[in-house]
């Protein structure tokens, strides 16, 4: 009934049971720019096969789910032109009508589950946006956390967000925000913030036991782990503040909205950085896939 296509190494991981690392594709299509988009990508996986675990990047391809991309298949939706932005809303959709679309966080943890994936590596996850008190505006990702059981791990939540009504929303609806190694929240681009997060661990074997217990207490949802960005790498929050304001404040006046939101900022903020966001991105992403591939080698051992 579901049309999916696992890649031959996640068909052969399944087989033997190793452990895999779900990644998403809006990051390749709508949050990157070609061709760093594709060599990013194929450099987390080899960073994920490196660190002993298996690459499972989703997306739907006229209208089969593919868990785990070949090359090809990579190159080229790094490169098309009009993908779909999926989510929760949009995923089945997409399917029904042979579309091609990436997923995000909350499509990418549904594709997980439907291949018995329990960790899944991105660089940041969606939120409450700024002025969402009149917007409305709050990422299916954090819902998404809520009811499907897998392990995220990000870099924190960018700045382009409201980064304290989103450990709200995180916290009303019951998802364990796992700060690793230190107490504070990260941000994204910088390792540290003002706000602490609600939980701190120190090992790859704790998170993957927390997991664990949660599906034996059959609690619905999935746990954020929120991996810092190593400290050579960060950007300070000060130098960033303007500039997020200003794609903001262009994103208001442009009178963007929806789904739209997210790339937009992303896209002015790399423009405005002169790049200089991408490379910490990067950097972060590489991190969180290191960490994913730990824990998911954990909980193969579980
Ligand atoms: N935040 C980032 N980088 C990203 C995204 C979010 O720092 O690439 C992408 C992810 O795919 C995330 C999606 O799931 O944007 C959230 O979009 P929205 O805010 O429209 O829910
Ligand atoms: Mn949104």
């Amino acid at each position: 009934m579901i049309d999916i296509t696992y890649s031959a190494e996640v068909e052969a991981a399944r087989a033997e049971g190793k452990p895999i690392v779900a990644l998403e594709s809006t990051i390749i299509t709508h949050g990157m720019p070609y061709p760093q988009n594709v060599e990013v990508a194929a450099q987390v996986e080899a960073d994920i096969r490196a660190a002993g675990a298996v690459p499972a990047t989703m997306a739907v391809i006229k209208g089969t789910l593919h868990v785990g991309l070949e090359a090809d298949t990579l190159q080229s939706l790094g490169q098309a032109e009009g993908v779909a932005k999926i989510s929760r809303a949009d995923f089945a959709a997409c399917m029904a009508s042979g579309g091609t679309g990436a997923t995000t966080v909350a499509a990418t943890m549904i594709a997980a589950r439907l291949a018995g994936i329990s960790v899944f590596a991105t660089g940041g996850i969606g939120g409450v946006h700024k002025g969402a008190e009149t917007s409305f505006d709050i990422s299916a990702d954090l819902l998404e956390l809520a009811q499907t059981p897998v392990t995220v791990v990000a870099a924190g939540a960018k700045a382009i967000l409201d980064v304290p009504k989103t450990l709200e929303v995180l916290e009303t609806q019951g998802v364990p925000v796992i700060a690793y190694g230190q107490d504070s929240f990260p941000a994204f681009w910088s390792a540290t913030s003002d706000l602490s997060a609600p939980l701190r661990m120190d090992s790859a074997a704790e998170i993957a036991r927390a997991h664990v217990l949660r599906r034996a207490m059959e609690l619905p949802g999935g746990q954020l782990v929120a991996n810092p960005i190593p400290t050579d790498e960060q950007i300070p929050a000060e130098e960033l503040a303007p500039i997020i304001a200003q794609a903001q404040s262009e994103a208001d006046a442009q009178g963007v909205t929806g789904k739209d939101v997210t790339p937009f900022l992303l896209q002015r903020i790399f423009e405005l950085t002169e790049g200089r966001s991408l490379e910490a991105n990067i950097a972060l992403v590489r991190n969180n896939a290191r960490l994913a591939a730990e824990i998911a080698k954990e909980l193969a051992s579980l």
